[in-house]
């Protein structure tokens, strides 16, 4: 296993910024994907995925997950969120309630995954982690490319009912593209950048872009339960994670406070509501206690003191 000291790369507290005080995010570096005529082939029980419940990424595809009734065919271990200098610990290291040791490798940190592939590998060590256990390798990091495995790849060992839902359906895929483009970088990714912004011109750039792009998802969903097709689609379990998060982290932690999701946006609350108190695939793969413990815990640069805040009392108002 590499020994060198990675701590540039895997403490969250010396990620840099650009020259302006902006956050830029990098691109994921493990970018395999699992299709029958391929490297790696959809078997049951040959893949691993590493998540947080902290992650809004990771969440995407623990949803994908249980609405496609993967649970069987691909195991999970979730790490602690409190996310140190050598970033996402497994329970041995740190017993967070919830938290697992890795049983594929006994790794200690995430990062042991992904210097055992690459002992140069120079990038972030972030979850998702999908791993094959076949190869010892890691398949893909990118969640948006490990919820279209999910929804397609494994159909063959899925039964019928399962294996019929589609969440990318081809007749929707321009409108879902389309709309997935400006909420990644207006909602999904605008809420890390307004919170780790390090200028004030930085910060109210982004902040304002989040706000905008807020307005507009609540214009797509006044009378809708959907944003595409009226039908459930990734477009919505894209943005439902990073809104579930909202009231609780980012109104506060990265002051996105213009208004909250409950108090300033009906439609778009009603839609988040819904879909976490009928669909137990929300409900069950969000952990209040994992995400406000992550981000006010692991951002020192942003919250020295690690307390982490009571509210908001209850975290999803009832329907
Ligand atoms: N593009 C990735 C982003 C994943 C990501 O940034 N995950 C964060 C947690 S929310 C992480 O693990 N960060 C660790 C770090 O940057 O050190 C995806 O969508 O899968």
């Amino acid at each position: 296993m590499s020994t060198r000291d990675v701590t540039d790369q895997s403490d969250i507290t010396k990620m840099k910024v650009e020259a302006d005080g902006s956050f830029k995010r990098l691109d994921a570096s493990f970018r395999n994907w699992i299709e029958k005529d391929g490297k790696f082939k959809p078997e049951k029980d040959r893949y691993h995925l590493y998540v947080s419940l902290a992650c809004p990424w990771a969440t995407r595809t623990l949803i994908v997950r249980k609405l496609k009734g993967l649970e069987d065919i691909i195991p999970v271990t979730v790490v602690s969120p409190r996310m140190g200098t050598q970033g996402w610990p497994f329970a041995n290291i740190d017993n967070f309630p919830g938290a697992q040791v890795d049983p594929v490798r006994g790794a200690n940190h995430i990062k042991d995954l992904y210097l055992s592939v690459d002992p140069h590998y120079s990038g972030r060590f972030t979850v998702p982690v999908l791993w094959d256990k076949k190869l010892n390798t890691i398949v893909n990091t990118e969640s948006s490319e490990i919820i279209r495995m999910f929804n397609t790849a494994f159909n063959d060992l899925l039964p019928k009912d399962k294996a019929a839902l589609h969440y990318y359906p081809e007749e929707l895929r321009k409108e879902i593209d389309g709309l997935n483009e400006w909420i990644y970088d207006g909602i999904n990714n605008g809420v890390y950048k307004a919170g780790f912004a390090t200028t004030q011109e930085a910060y109210e750039k982004a902040v304002v872009r989040v706000f905008e792009a807020l307005d507009k998802v609540e214009k797509l969903l006044v009378g809708k339960d959907y944003l595409v097709g009226d039908r459930l689609t990734e477009a919505d379990i894209r943005l439902w994670v990073t809104i579930i998060r909202f009231d609780p982290v980012y109104v506060g932690h990265f002051k996105c406070n213009f208004r909250t999701i409950r108090d300033g946006y009906p439609a778009i609350h009603k839609w988040m509501q819904k879909l976490y108190w009928n669909n137990d695939a929300f409900k069950s793969c969000t952990d209040f206690l994992h995400i406000k413990t992550h981000y006010y815990w692991s951002h020192g640069s942003i919250n020295g003191t690690r307390v982490v805040p009571l509210g908001p009392v209850p975290h999803v108002l009832p329907l």
